[in-house]
């Protein structure tokens, strides 16, 4: 299991957060518990696998909904 810290484009409305958790719900190897998204400091923290998935994959489908990613980190 890896942990991951990804800072987003600012985030404009509270929907923005819902659009972006649908579309890491739909990811496997992520750990669905340990997803948090923080509105007000655009941030999303994570636990995935990386056998199953990776950063790549998902900050794709971040910007499959229509946000960038600024900054990623994975421990
Ligand atoms: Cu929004």
């Amino acid at each position: 299991m890896k942990s991951a810290n990804i800072q987003l484009e600012t985030l404009v409305c509270p929907s923005c957060t819902q659009k972006i958790e649908a579309a890491l719900k739909n990811i496997d190897g992520i750990d669905q518990d340990s997803l948090k998204l923080s509105f007000s400091s655009s941030k999303v923290k994570f636990d995935f696998d990386d056998n199953t998935t990776s950063m790549e994959a998902i900050e794709k489908a971040i910007n499959r909904v229509g946000f960038e990613v600024i900054k990623s980190r994975v421990k």
